[in-house]
């Protein structure tokens, strides 16, 4: 049987890998390999990506839609839901129509480039993402600092000399808000040339073993930390913004005169001698770059977080400058673009009376939403690649109210935890016949650095691609009467008419049909249309022929099938910054205001045994574990502990554990290890499989438990509505 090479990005995590796939004459993968000529990852790839064929190969996989657990045609499918949302809305009205956007969304094109006008077509303010069970805390940071939620400094991993990372570790994760294909060589290679990486975690992880330094920290006190670093370079006259035009600098020494290193040492577990020393080597480092992940923003102060390590960027003046924190230029964002200054709570959810942010409400008020009866309550829910019945806090409360909606309607390949609940689930196409470009990552990738993997293996006759599904949706909720293509057609025109009319864009004072006809010369799916103008409109780009050798799709595809290394990240926060004062707030009011919670906290220290999670390099989430290579060998959901909690509770490895909280009770096995402190107990997520109406045969048979079904939705980080994951007080007893 023959065979054929492609190449195309990874798409299941952040690193972005190259990946170069072996097809046989089926169109099935037989080998996956790291693309050694993409000029960021180098031939770098993990067993997720090794096994991408056994993913898109996958027999659970569905195929067509189902409608009511029947298999049916794309029409018929479509028309269900058609009736059903416009039912719904006749009763009930347009709130009453929720939807869930998941974490695979943020890694295709079709989510950032359709979801948006489902959702404007819908109406609706019940819109819930998983970003606010994951970054939404960097968000709301960084639109109050710098004005913009999506302007997010990444570390200048290659050139800094010095990396204080918290909450984060990519030898499992590969890296998140920060693009980094081979972090773990990256890390390396800081201690080669001289420099330092500490870590903060309150378990000693691999990546914590790898680094300069491990700093154990009690689970949710890393803002104490943060103020009290801040604290130390005020008191030692080593806060030096220099040049960056910053606002709010007394405010912000003044709110942190009551944070001495004294101070917080009983809160955290870090002695004053270690804070103080920690803030000294940042100041003194020739570059050096805080970076705080997912442990930071999963916590009651998660916002605090995100804003302090930023704050701490910028007094060590060490915020978009090289070996730094930088701003990455993605290619396809036009920098001539009006943005208005940030601002959260522009309505606020019905029931917990929570503010709006980014657009979103918190998926922790999801279940309220469903379960409050009154006028606006969800009664209808579009999820797209997402697991909430496994992914939120409280996900068991959700689950069931999942099960409680009048109509339910999911974009997912899988039949799992969630869409199991719904009365119409439409399949997207297998990965290599998917498009892909990461229009949500390329900005937050440590070097400059475009790549477009175009499908390897047409659809099906009458298949709809993902983008095709979500455009259908946003046509049908509007209740318009056209083909999905007429939505690109409108967004095309749109961003043209708006691009020709804007001082400073490439294309100023031209003919919006002479650009759309250059589109459309060029061919290509309507997609990749609209991504073909958003490179050429881009800071890259080639302005429509005003920069003859500027990018276009055309030449990405051709010229650079491996990706194009666009260089080193440079300087640009005058090109970033859009707060209204034009200037970095250091010291936003909402943020100095929950400082006060985190004073009034600070003599109250949570006693007892606190939850937090992990994350294990061959798993992700809640959706590759039917994938047999990756599920095979020791089970990895188990609950660490440390081994004098271990022995006080008698405890040994292997016996089951009863995990007791607020929100309820699970069992797992026990893992005593010296690698997590005292006092912390860990348990991955995403497990909890083999439930009835699922059709995930390998999961189910590796099920694992849910870990939330402990953590608490009535917890949250009250700026950005983030859940909480880390410090959730549980109780352990031995389990018969
Ligand atoms: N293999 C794999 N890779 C993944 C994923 C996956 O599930 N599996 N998921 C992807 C997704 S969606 C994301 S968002 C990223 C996340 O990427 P990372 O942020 O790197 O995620 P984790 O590996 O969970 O690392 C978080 C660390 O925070 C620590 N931690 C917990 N509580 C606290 C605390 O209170 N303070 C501090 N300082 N640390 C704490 C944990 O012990 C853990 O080591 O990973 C992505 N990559
Ligand atoms: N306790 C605890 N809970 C957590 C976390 C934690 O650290 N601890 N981490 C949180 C984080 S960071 C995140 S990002 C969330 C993730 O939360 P979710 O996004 O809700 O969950 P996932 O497990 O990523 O589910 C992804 C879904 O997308 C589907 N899918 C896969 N590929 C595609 C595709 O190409 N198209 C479509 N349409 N669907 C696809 C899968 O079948 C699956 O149903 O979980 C959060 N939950
Ligand atoms: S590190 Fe991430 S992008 Fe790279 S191969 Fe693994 S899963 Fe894919
Ligand atoms: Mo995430």
């Amino acid at each position: 049987m023959g065979s054929r090479t492609a190449f195309r990005t990874c798409p299941l995590c952040e690193a972005l890998c190259g990946l170069e796939l072996t097809l046989d004459d089926s169109g099935a993968v037989t080998r996956v390999r790291g693309d050694r000529e993409d000029p960021l990852s180098k031939g770098f790839i993990c067993p997720k990506g090794a096994t991408l064929g056994r993913l898109d190969g996958d027999p659970d996989r569905l195929r067509v839609p189902l409608v009511d657990g029947a298999e049916a045609g794309w029409d018929e499918a479509f028309a269900v839901v058609r009736r059903r949302i416009a039912e719904v809305v006749g009763k009930y009205g347009k709130d009453a129509v929720a939807v869930y956007i998941g974490n695979p969304t943020a890694h295709s094109v079709a989510g950032p480039l359709y979801a948006g006008a489902l959702i404007k077509a819908l109406g609706t303010r019940n819109v819930y993402t998983a970003s606010t069970a994951d970054q939404m805390p960097k968000h709301v940071s960084c639109g109050y600092m710098f004005g913009d939620p999506l302007a997010i400094p990444v570390p200048d991993l290659d050139r800094t000399s010095h990396l204080l990372m918290l909450g984060a570790n990519p030898l499992e994760s590969n890296g998140s808000l920060c693009s980094a294909p081979d972090f773990p060589g990256r890390l390396k290679a800081i201690a080669a040339r001289g420099g330092k990486v500490t870590v903060v975690d309150p378990r000693r992880t691999r990546t914590a073993e790898l680094a300069s330094e491990h700093v154990f920290i009690r689970p949710g006190t890393d803002a104490y930390l943060l103020m009290a670093l801040v604290h130390t370079l005020f008191a030692e006259d080593l806060a030096v913004p220099g040049e960056r035009p910053v606002n709010g600098l007394d405010d912000l020494r003044a709110l942190v005169v009551d944070f001495s290193p004294e101070r917080v040492a009983g809160v955290t577990g870090i002695d004053a001698g270690t804070i103080r020393r920690m803030a000294r080597e940042l100041a003194a480092a020739e570059t050096a770059a805080v970076y705080g992940r997912i442990g930071t923003c999963t916590q009651a102060f998660g916002t605090l977080n995100s804003w302090l390590v930023d704050v701490l960027n910028v007094l060590t003046g060490n915020l978009d400058r090289e070996g730094g924190a930088m701003f990455p230029r993605p290619a396809h964002a036009p920098v001539y673009r009006k943005r208005r200054p940030f601002t959260t709570g522009r309505w606020r959810s019905r029931v917990r009376d929570l503010p709006e942010v980014n657009g979103e409400l918190p998926v922790a008020t999801l279940a309220d939403e469903i379960e409050t009866p009154g006028e606006g309550q969800v009664r209808a829910l579009v999820t797209i690649g997402g697991n909430p019945a496994l992914s939120a806090p409280g996900s068991e409360r959700l689950d069931r109210a999942l099960a409680g909606l009048e109509f339910m309607v999911s974009v997912d390949p899988y039949l799992n935890e969630t869409t199991r609940h719904a009365h119409v689930v439409l399949p997207p196409p297998r990965p290599v016949q998917t498009p892909h470009y990461d229009v949500s990552l390329l900005g937050l990738a440590v070097r400059d650095y475009v790549r477009y993997s175009a499908p390897i293996v047409p659809l099906e006759d009458g298949r709809p691609s993902e983008a095709a599904i979500l455009a259908r949706l946003a046509v049908l909720a509007s209740g318009m009467d056209a083909e999905p293509d007429a939505l690109d057609e409108m967004i095309i025109t749109s961003t043209l008419g708006k691009a020709v009319a804007m001082t400073g864009s490439p294309v100023a004072g031209r003919e919006p049909d002479e650009l759309r006809k250059m589109l459309a010369d060029d061919g290509g799916t309507p997609t990749e249309q609209r991504l073909d103008m958003m490179l050429r409109l881009g800071p890259y780009g080639d302005g429509f022929g005003a920069d003859p050798a500027g990018l276009t799709l055309a030449r990405l595809r051709t010229e650079h099938p491996h990706g194009l290394d666009l260089g080193a990240l440079r300087p640009r926060l005058d090109e970033v910054l859009c707060t209204a004062s034009g200037r970095v707030e250091l010291c936003p009011p909402s943020f100095a205001a929950d400082a006060d919670r985190l004073r009034a906290a600070l003599d109250e220290p949570a006693d007892g045994m606190l939850l937090i999670g992990r994350r294990h390099l061959r798993s992700n989430n809640s959706w590759l574990h039917n994938v047999p290579e990756l599920v095979r060998g020791s089970n990895t959901c188990t609950l660490q502990l440390n081994p004098a909690d271990a022995e006080r509770l008698g405890l040994a490895a292997g016996d089951l554990v009863r995990v007791t909280s607020r929100t309820g009770t699970l069992e797992a096995v026990a893992e005593p290890t010296d690698t997590v402190m005292a006092g912390v107990v860990s348990l991955p997520h995403g497990w909890g499989h083999g439930r009835a109406g699922t059709r995930t045969r390998v999961a189910a048979e590796n099920a694992g438990v849910n870990v939330n079904a402990v953590t608490d939705e009535n917890e949250i980080d009250p700026l950005s509505g983030n859940a909480v994951f880390n410090g959730v007080p549980v109780t352990l007893e031995p389990a018969s």
